[in-house]
C-alpha cells in the first residue's frame, strides 16, 4: 500500500509539474504507460511515436535516478493492457494507494477520461493545474469573456505585459511597437543555406524504443530513420541554446520564406519540445529576450519569436479549451471533400504540395507558412473536409497535439470556426506561393497562368473558392480587395476560371492533379 499514486501523461515530462513538486520518494509511486490506444488515436508518424516513447523513458530514468519510485509499462510488456483506462485500474489494484495525483491533461479527450476515472474508482483525486502554460484556462475565460471577438493581438499584449517581456521601464513595448510582423515577410534568397541542425546520439534506450516503433508500427506514416530529434532535456536545451545563437538573428526575415531541400531554414523546432515538457515557454522567450539585450539578434526577430510562444501559443489553446467539444466540428464553409491521397503519398504534379508532403514524411515537420500556406492553403481553397485535414495535421507532425493543433487547422488555416481564431481565410493563389518559394520553379504548372494546361491549380481554385463563399465571407472587411476584384472581372473570364476549377477538382477527385 502506498499513499500517492502520481500519473504521468507523454507530454507531462516536465520536473516542475506541480504534482512531482508534492511527491513523496518514499511513499508515492510514478506511474508513466506506453499505450496502444494513445499510439492509435491517430494515424501517428513513426517518428513521432519514437520521439514521445523515447522521451518518457529518459524521463522516467531521470525521475528513478533522483529517488522516485517510478513504474514504467512498456509497450511491450505482458501485462500492458493498451489503455490509460486499464493502467490506471491495474495500477490501483496493485498499489492500493490513498490517493491519485496528476496535472490537469492538456487534451479535452483525457480530460473525460480523468472526470470518468474520478466517478468510476472510490479513491480521492488531487488535480493540479498546470502551470508550465502562462496563461490558465480560467484567465483566458476571463478575458475572452466581454469580447464580441477574439484577436490575437490584443491577447498578445496582456501576455507580455503579465510576463514583463520587451518591456521598457515604463512598461511600454521596446522599440515603441508591439509587432514587427510586417518586417518578418522576406523572400527567401537563392541559394540561400541555413546552418546544419543538430543529430543527437542514440543511446541503448532511443535504440530500443527505434526497434520497437519499427516492429509494432511497420504500416503507420513516415519514415522512421534516420532519428536526429533530441529525447532528454538536455539535448533540447542544446537544441535551444543553438536556435538563439545561430538561428534567431534571421528567424524574422526569412519566417514565411519556403525552400525545397530546406526544410527548417531559420525556425527553431522547438515545437515538439515545448509540447511534451522537455522546455518550457518562458524559459524559452527569456532566453531570446536576453539575446535581443546583448544585441545578438534584432528585434523584429526576438519579437517575431515570442510573438509566437507567448502570443499564439497561448491563444490557441485558450480557443481549444473554451470551444472544446464542439469545435472540432466546426464546418463554417461547409466543406465536404474527401482528403486526397497526396496527402499521404505525395504523388501530386504540383511541386509544392509533394515537397511539403515529402517534408513531412521525411522529418514529421514542416515549418508553419508550409502548413499554413500550402497545405492548409490547397485544403481550403479545394473545400476539403475540416475533420479529415484535422487527422491528418493530428497524426503526421512530431509536436501536433490537439489543443494546439486543431485550432491551428479549423481555425487559422481553413476557417472552419468562422472567423473566432483568425479574422480571415488564409486563401491564396499560387502567386503568392511563387513570391514565397522557389517551388515553381520546379513545377510543372505555371503559377502566373490560371487557365489551360499549365495554369497552377491554386489559381482557379482561389477565384472558385472566393466566388463559392460569397455569402459567407463577402462582408469580411479583410477581403473586400478580394471581392472587388472578382466583381472587377469580365463574366466569361470568370466563367472560364470557374470551369477551369472544375476541371481541377473533377482531377483531384480522380488522384489525377
Ligand atoms: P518556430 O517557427 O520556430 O516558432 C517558434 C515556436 O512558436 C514554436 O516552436 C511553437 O511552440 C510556437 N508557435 C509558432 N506558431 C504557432 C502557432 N500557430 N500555434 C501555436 N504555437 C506556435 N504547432 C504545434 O506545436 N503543434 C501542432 O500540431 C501544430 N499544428 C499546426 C497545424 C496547422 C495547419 C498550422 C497552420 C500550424 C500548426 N502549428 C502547430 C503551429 C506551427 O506551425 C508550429 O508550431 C511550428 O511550425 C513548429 O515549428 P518550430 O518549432 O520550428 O516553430
Ligand atoms: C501522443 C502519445 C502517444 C503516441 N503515446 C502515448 C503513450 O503511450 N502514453 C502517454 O502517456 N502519452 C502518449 N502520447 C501523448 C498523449 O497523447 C498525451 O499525453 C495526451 O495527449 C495528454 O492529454
Ligand atoms: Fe504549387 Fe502552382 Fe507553384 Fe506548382 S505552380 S509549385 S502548383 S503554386
Amino acid at each position: 500500500m502506498i499513499e500517492n499514486l502520481h500519473f504521468i501523461f507523454g507530454d507531462q515530462l516536465s520536473h516542475s509539474l506541480l504534482n512531482l513538486q508534492h511527491a513523496d520518494k518514499e511513499n508515492d509511486v510514478i506511474l508513466m504507460c506506453e499505450v496502444s490506444q494513445e499510439a492509435n488515436y491517430a494515424e501517428h508518424h513513426k517518428k513521432k511515436i519514437a520521439f514521445i516513447f523515447a522521451a518518457m523513458r529518459h524521463f522516467a530514468q531521470e525521475l528513478g535516478d533522483q529517488g522516485f519510485k517510478v513504474d514504467y509499462v512498456k509497450l511491450d510488456d505482458a501485462k500492458n493492457s493498451g489503455s490509460f483506462d486499464e493502467e490506471l485500474k491495474r495500477a490501483i489494484e496493485k498499489y492500493q494507494p490513498q490517493k491519485i495525483s496528476l496535472t490537469e491533461p492538456s487534451e479535452y479527450r483525457v480530460w473525460q477520461k480523468v472526470l470518468h476515472w474520478q466517478k468510476i474508482h472510490k479513491i480521492t483525486f488531487e488535480i493540479f493545474p498546470d502551470t508550465r502554460f502562462l496563461c490558465s484556462q480560467v484567465e483566458f475565460r476571463n478575458w475572452a469573456k466581454d469580447k464580441k471577438q477574439l484577436r490575437l493581438e490584443f491577447f498578445y499584449r496582456e501576455m507580455r505585459k503579465k510576463h514583463k517581456i520587451l518591456l521598457d521601464a515604463t512598461n511600454k513595448p521596446i522599440g515603441g511597437k508591439w509587432n514587427y510582423d510586417i518586417e518578418n515577410r522576406k523572400a527567401p534568397k537563392t541559394g540561400m543555406k541555413s546552418p546544419t541542425r543538430i543529430s543527437h546520439k542514440k543511446d541503448a534506450i532511443t535504440s530500443e524504443v527505434l526497434d520497437l516503433v519499427a516492429e509494432k508500427f511497420p504500416k503507420n506514416f513516415g519514415d522512421l530513420l534516420p532519428f536526429h530529434f533530441a529525447v532528454t532535456r538536455d539535448q533540447a536545451m542544446i537544441e535551444a541554446k543553438h536556435f538563439i545563437d545561430e538561428l534567431l538573428i534571421n528567424f524574422g526575415d526569412y519566417q514565411d520564406a519556403m525552400l525545397s531541400n530546406e526544410p527548417y531554414l531559420y525556425h527553431s523546432l522547438l515545437s515538439c519540445y515545448i509540447n511534451v515538457g522537455l522546455l518550457e515557454p518562458l524559459e524559452i522567450c527569456k532566453m531570446a529576450e536576453r539575446a535581443y539585450h546583448k544585441g545578438r539578434a534584432p528585434l523584429n526577430a526576438v519579437e517575431g519569436f515570442i510573438r509566437q510562444i507567448l502570443g499564439w501559443r497561448e491563444y490557441v489553446r485558450g480557443i481549444y479549451w473554451l470551444r472544446m467539444p464542439q469545435y472540432l466540428e466546426s464546418n463554417f464553409l461547409n466543406a465536404k471533400k474527401d482528403l486526397p491521397e497526396f496527402y499521404w503519398n505525395g504523388e501530386t504534379q504540383m511541386f509544392c504540395l509533394s515537397e511539403v508532403v515529402k517534408q513531412t514524411k521525411q522529418h514529421a515537420y514542416s515549418h508553419h507558412i508550409q502548413r499554413l500556406m500550402i497545405t492548409g492553403n490547397f485544403a481550403l481553397i479545394a473545400g476539403l473536409s475540416p475533420k479529415q485535414v484535422h487527422e491528418w495535421y493530428l497524426g503526421v507532425y512530431a509536436d501536433a497535439f490537439e489543443w494546439v493543433e486543431a485550432p491551428n487547422t479549423i481555425g487559422m488555416a481553413l476557417y472552419a470556426d468562422g472567423g473566432v481564431m483568425a479574422s480571415k481565410p488564409y486563401a491564396a493563389s499560387g502567386k503568392y506561393i511563387s513570391r514565397m518559394s522557389n517551388f515553381c520553379k520546379s513545377c510543372r504548372f505555371d503559377p502566373e497562368i490560371t487557365v489551360g494546361e499549365k495554369a497552377c491549380p491554386f489559381n482557379a481554385l482561389y477565384w472558385n473558392f472566393l466566388q463559392e463563399n460569397e455569402a459567407q465571407l463577402k462582408n469580411n472587411q479583410r477581403l473586400t480587395f478580394a471581392y472587388a476584384n472578382l466583381r472587377k472581372m469580365e463574366k466569361p473570364k470568370l466563367q472560364e476560371i470557374l470551369a477551369q476549377a472544375q476541371k481541377n477538382l473533377e482531377k483531384l477527385t480522380a488522384n489525377k492533379l
